[in-house]
This record gives C-alpha cells, sequence and structure tokens, in this order.
C-alpha cells in the first residue's frame, strides 16, 4: 500500500531519473545507427515487464517461464537445423555465449590453443585471459574473411577449438562457415560458430533464396553456435543463446547445485532473468519465421538504399557489405565523430579501419536516412573530408 508521502517520493525519483535519461541517446529517435542492438519489439517492451520477477536460475519456482524458455530455444534450434541430440542455453549475449562455448571446447578436449580469425570479438580476449587459453590469429582476406587456407598448418596437438565469424564485429563479414566446417570434420577440431549479430538474420535471408554462406547444423562440423536476439532478434537486453549440437556438452559446464530447484546448474551465471527470455519468446511467436523473413528483406533494402547515398556523397566503404553493416572509411575519424554526436547522431568508431560503422537494424527506416545523409554531407564538408 502506498500512502502519499510515498507517492510524491516516488514522483521525485521518477522525475530525477528522466532527467538522466534525457542525457541518453535513444533507440526509438533513430539517431542512433551505430549500434548492434535496436529498439525491442513492442511486445518484448510489454511482455518484460510483466515477468519482471521471473528467474530462470530456479525453475523450480517459474516452471511456467522454464516452459516458455524451451519454446524460445525449440524456435531457435528450428531454423538452424540442429540435430536431435542439441540443445539451447540462455546466455547474457555474446561474450557469455563465446566464454560457455570455449569453457565446453577446453573441458571436451583438455587443450588450450583457439584458432580464430583477425577480426574476432574482443571477447575472446576475456577468453584466452579467464581459462588461461591461447589464441592464435589467422589473418583475414581482402573480403575481411577467416583466410581457410591458412587454418590446417595452424592445427596443433593443443588446438582446443576453431572460431568462423557469421557477421563481424566491425564490417558483418560471414567467414567461409561451410568450408571452416569440412576442415573441422576432417581434423576432429571442436568448431565454434560466433553468430552473435549474423544468427538472427543470415538464415531468414538464405530461406528467401540470399547467396550467403550456409552457418546451421546441416554442416557436419559445427560443434556449436552462439546468437543473439538482442541483436538481430528484434528483442530486449540480455538476451543470447549458445546452441550445442550434443545436449550432454552442458554437463562439462554444470556444477552440483544447493538450495535450487535443480540439483545441477549449468553454465556461468546463477541468477538470470527470465523476462528477457519471455520477451524474446512472444517476438518469436509475433514474427514468426516469416515475420523476421520480411523484416530481414527490408533492413537489407534500406542497406542498400543507405549506401547508394553515403557513395554518392563521394565517401568509400571498407568493403562491400554482404549484410545491414555499412562501415565508411575516412580520412578524419574522431572529427566527423565527435561532429556528427553534436549534431545529435551516434555512429560507431572503427579505430583498426579508420572507419565509422552504420548498422541498419529495424528501427531505422529510409526517412531516417533521408535526414541523416544531408547532415553527414555537412559534418564532412566542415572537417575537410569532402
Ligand atoms: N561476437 C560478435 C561477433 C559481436 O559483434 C559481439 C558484440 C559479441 C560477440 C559480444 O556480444 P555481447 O556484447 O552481447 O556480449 N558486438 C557489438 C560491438 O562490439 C556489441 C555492441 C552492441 C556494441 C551495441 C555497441 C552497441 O551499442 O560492436
Amino acid at each position: 500500500m502506498t500512502n502519499r508521502s510515498d507517492k510524491k517520493k516516488e514522483g521525485k525519483i521518477i522525475q530525477k531519473l528522466k532527467q538522466y535519461q534525457k542525457k541518453d541517446f535513444s533507440f526509438s529517435s533513430g539517431h542512433i545507427l551505430g549500434s548492434m542492438c535496436s529498439q525491442p519489439h513492442p511486445i518484448a517492451k510489454k511482455t518484460y515487464i510483466q515477468f519482471l520477477e521471473t528467474n530462470i536460475g530456479d525453475p523450480g519456482l517459474f516452471p511456467g517461464t522454464k516452459e516458455i524458455e524451451q519454446k524460445f530455444l525449440s524456435f531457435i534450434l528450428n531454423f538452424l537445423k540442429a540435430p536431435k541430440t542439441a540443445s539451447g542455453h540462455i546466455v547474457s549475449g555474446g561474450t557469455e555465449g563465446n566464454i560457455s562455448s570455449m569453457w565446453i571446447a577446453k573441458q571436451l578436449t583438455d587443450k588450450k590453443e583457439i584458432i580464430l580469425p583477425e577480426s574476432a570479438h574482443f571477447s575472446f580476449k576475456k577468453i584466452a585471459s579467464l581459462m588461461d587459453m591461447k589464441l592464435k590469429s589467422i589473418p583475414l582476406t581482402p573480403k575481411h574473411t577467416m583466410d581457410v587456407s591458412q587454418i590446417k598448418q595452424n592445427i596443433s596437438d593443443d588446438t582446443a577449438a576453431i572460431i568462423g565469424i557469421a557477421g563481424t564485429t566491425d564490417v558483418g563479414a560471414i567467414d567461409p562457415i561451410p568450408e571452416i566446417s569440412e576442415i573441422c570434420t576432417d581434423e576432429h577440431v571442436f568448431f565454434h560458430v560466433d553468430a552473435a549479430f549474423g544468427g538472427f538474420i543470415i538464415p531468414f535471408l538464405n530461406q528467401l533464396g540470399y547467396d550467403l554462406p550456409t552457418i546451421d547444423f546441416s554442416l557436419p562440423g559445427i560443434n556449436s553456435i552462439s546468437l543473439d536476439a538482442h541483436k538481430m532478434g528484434y528483442a530486449a537486453i540480455p538476451l543470447g543463446t549458445l546452441v550445442l549440437k550434443d545436449e550432454s556438452w552442458l554437463q562439462e559446464i554444470s556444477v552440483n547445485s544447493q538450495c535450487i530447484s535443480t540439483k545441477k546448474q549449468a553454465g556461468i551465471l546463477g541468477t538470470r532473468p527470465g523476462a528477457p527470455v519471455a520477451a524474446g519468446y512472444a517476438v518469436t511467436e509475433f514474427l514468426q519465421n516469416k515475420g523476421y523473413q520480411r523484416l530481414m528483406q527490408n533492413i537489407m533494402q534500406i542497406t542498400e538504399y543507405t549506401i547508394q547515398k553515403i557513395t554518392n556523397l563521394g565517401l568509400e566503404l571498407v568493403t562491400k557489405p554482404t549484410l545491414n553493416v555499412i562501415t565508411v572509411k575516412v580520412n578524419h575519424l574522431d572529427e566527423i565523430i565527435n561532429t556528427l554526436a553534436q549534431y545529435g547522431w551516434k555512429v560507431n568508431k572503427i579505430d583498426h579501419l579508420s572507419s565509422f560503422r552504420i548498422v541498419i537494424m529495424p528501427q531505422i527506416t529510409k526517412p531516417i536516412i533521408d535526414e541523416f545523409i544531408p547532415v553527414l554531407k555537412k559534418t564532412c564538408k566542415e572537417v575537410g573530408e569532402l
């Protein structure tokens, strides 16, 4: 029961918080152009609040939410063509997905080396530090994909896993997953696909007939795939999934647990929010496979439109985009990013490529691009880029 003074107090706190929030950029404004996250689908927002108190770390208390989790995972397992032996594990995002997979690979093989492309996400540096593992980087081709011709010679008696990326952080490139899968099958090496970004877009584009590499379990060499619903899944933060080809591997990262409703608990986290899972499931139920196809097709059309507009200004891209990531090469990187921010637009800095990244997420529409392009032009003129 809240009395009048509590109501007053509540109002004051909310007002104060709103002042802080005013300083934030918002996805709903359309002005965040470089992030790999998005404004969640409207149904995700409603569901999130409804499930705020749920904890999938103690499923005995929340059997209904546990069922929702299973349904959400089934949707993912289905579009990733996972075999009957497979299982999904909810994680907080790509970082935890990668850590969990490498934890399994280390447990299964008792080896410590990870072969990965130079484009790999920095979460692998955390993995190396946390689990005392060693990273062996493979150079990239001019298309910013892993040079597969260099993999075999780097495999050794200490190789725990090979990583392929389906949608790189800096340019959205897709490594040749089918070729890497073949090598891993031949060499009996654990193969993890980091599809944090591409996992919720590539399969749907392929269903529509796009000519992108296959990234699913129809490739026999893949052992695990990590994909984030809080990136291209149009869901709310934090929501990722690690899909394992063999459910029994979860035992490798499970410990006996006391005081909770299950004898064992798998994975890194203990208490884990059910709200993003319920919200993610609501989005998959709302959109279904067809809805995701339509959404991704629309996103690719807006990507094409944006590429045209940017190159028409006379700017160059780092590489021809495969997905909805546009990375623009510039000489005056810091000035452009800072000036755009002053005009209210946020793009992400990719320092090592002297470029900035634009990601066409679900809330980015053609009118938003039409609003942005003149600001980009003005900015580039002001700083002497054009
Ligand atoms: N793997 C890949 C290929 C990624 O791109 C990322 C994150 C991860 C793993 C890690 O995912 P989590 O951050 O969910 O653990 N890539 C984005 C990036 O570094 C993350 C991001 C998202 C950054 C939104 C900014 C932002 O506004 O660019």
